[in-house]
């Protein structure tokens, strides 16, 4: 009972079961690729069921001459905190054949998601669309043969790779997923000058991260191992620092990477970055384009006081897909909920443009756009109202400069380049008029708050006759999502023309053309 207690206090931490599978590829005659599962269980053991929820699927691949039991303290790790270990037993001998490890690496992924779908499998129900392929030395080298022109992977981890004949270094170059290329500082098995870097600098990919472990080694990469140890006494350097320590440096820097791409855990991804970012035993490089984006602005016409009214979402029309699919925004992003996250004021539509300058960042710069939620914190957030906006391959050669737009709001642009902290890029609206670009292009909603202008009820970019006639005199009195509704009470009236329309005649969008 204590023990019972104790897990669910974790919450997080599992058993860890065991099975052995052999497994056939129909693809390659039918070839036997005896494969170790470790996965997470609600006790240790073999072939116990598979503990409760979706995991995602870790296939790796072991190093020359070496077992899976090499391997012991990555699935020690891994699978308490929700992954399955999948390691293939193959091409364990003195002549392996690097590609069809490779091929074999790449057939468990697809092998793992079938068996989530086979009611007949001890995985049923059990295999989260989350997936990885991994490997050390010749298997990190294989794992670039895995994955070359394949992306039904999430991500690949590479520990001290090897090169490989067909060549890794080669296969680099077609490899699309997300990659992590960890190498050994004092590694003299595989010199990452030789190895892993020419495989890094090869990398074409959105998103690609070295990290060198300073003094650390080809073997402590896995477990002690004696056909490996054998083979790094006969060369130097040797590792400065110890396995254990070589060991909590890699799961530190793993596992946030894991949860991310994996799992969708942002907060990880932060987590990461801000490693990379205040090292502290190693040494990284990195090019991505995977971008967050947290933006925050108020809208004068639901601004309260203190924060926004959620009036809106009390509508029975309150749209469940984005409503920026016509004129004048013309976005057909296909963003949709089935239901609307809580403290939801109303959809916005983000602009992202990439320019050196504010007064250049014209509509022709314009790298990206997306629908989201606009909070009643003022936060901007993606449609679970909760995850940042993430963009996953969000080229930036310039500056970026953030736009928003919204249906009865003047749009507004960010006055300066956002900057990025972690990997989060933020720009705070609501602190200063001058935070938009232009002048006075906020309205001054007091108490040092403000926010884009209400009153814009034909969403052209200007508060002028029109927004009144037809614009707010033909829907007058309705209580539904209407445009006309500029106070976002839920109901178009008076207040809305009198209060806001009228206070605002005659103002502008600053956004550039
Ligand atoms: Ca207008
Ligand atoms: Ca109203």
């Amino acid at each position: 009972m204590v023990i019972i207690i104790t897990n669910s206090a974790l919450s997080q931490t599992y058993g860890t079961g065991n099975t052995s599978v052999t497994y056939n590829d129909p693809d390659r005659n039918n070839r036997s690729i005896p494969t170790q599962i470790f996965y997470p269980a609600n006790s240790n053991g073999t072939n116990v069921p598979v503990a409760e929820g979706e995991f995602p699927v870790i296939v790796f691949g072991h190093g020359f001459v070496m077992g899976y039991s090499a391997y012991e303290y990555l699935w020690q790790a891994l699978v308490p905190q929700g992954y399955i270990l999948v390691l293939p037993t193959t091409e364990s001998g003195f002549s392996p054949n690097h590609l069809a490890l490779g091929l074999d690496l790449r057939f468990l992924v697809g092998k793992l998601k079938a068996e989530g779908l086979n009611p007949a499998s001890l995985f049923y129900n059990h295999i989260s669309d989350g997936s990885a392929i991994m490997g050390h030395s010749m298997g990190g080298g294989a794992s670039f043969l895995a994955c070359q022109n394949f992306s039904d992977v999430s991500a690949m981890i590479t520990f001290a790779a090897a090169e490989t004949n067909p060549s890794a270094i080669q296969a680099a170059a077609s490899i699309q997923v997300p990659t992590l290329v960890f190498s050994g500082g004092n590694d003299c098995v595989t010199p990452p000058p030789n190895h892993q870097v020419p495989m890094y600098n090869n990398l074409a990919n959105d998103c690609k991260t070295f990290i060198s472990i300073t003094g650390g080694g080809h073997c402590y990469f896995a477990d002690y191992n004696f056909n490996c140890a054998f083979g790094e006494l006969t060369c130097s350097p040797s590792p400065t620092i110890t396995r254990d320590q070589q060991h909590a440096i890699i799961l530190s820097h793993l596992v946030p990477y894991l949860e991310f791409h994996l799992k969708g855990n942002q907060q990880a991804w932060i987590t990461f970055n801000n490693l990379l970012n205040n090292p502290t035993g190693i040494t990284s490089l990195q090019s991505c384009n995977i971008r967050l984006i947290d933006v925050k602005a108020f809208l004068e016409g639901p601004f309260n006081g203190t924060n926004l009214n959620t009036y809106l979402t009390g509508l029975t029309d309150f749209p469940l897909s984005q409503p920026y699919n016509v004129a004048p925004w013309n976005y057909l992003g296909s963003e949709i909920v089935t239901t609307v996250p809580l403290n939801v004021v109303d959809w916005i539509l983000v602009e992202l443009r990439d320019a050196t300058s504010a007064a250049t960042a014209t509509a022709s710069t314009r790298i990206a756009s997306q629908a989201a939620f606009l909070m009643n914190d003022g936060s901007i957030r993606d449609l679970d109202g909760t995850s940042y906006q993430q963009f996953d391959n969000l080229i930036i050669q310039h500056s970026l400069f953030v736009v928003l737009w919204h249906r009865n709001h003047l749009g507004i642009m960010s006055a300066l380049p956002v900057s990025q902290t972690d990997g989060v890029y933020f720009y705070n609206f609501t602190t200063g008029v001058g935070q938009a670009f232009g002048i006075n292009a906020q309205a001054n909603l007091g108490g040092n708050h403000y926010g884009m202008y209400s009153g814009d009820i034909t969403g052209d970019g200007q508060i002028d006759m029109t927004d009144k006639n037809p614009g707010w005199a033909i829907n007058a009195g309705f209580k539904e999502y209407l445009s006309s509704d500029v106070d976002m009470d839920g109901q178009s009236a008076n207040p809305d023309k009198n209060d806001l329309w009228l206070k605002n005649l005659g103002k502008m969008s600053q956004i550039p053309d």
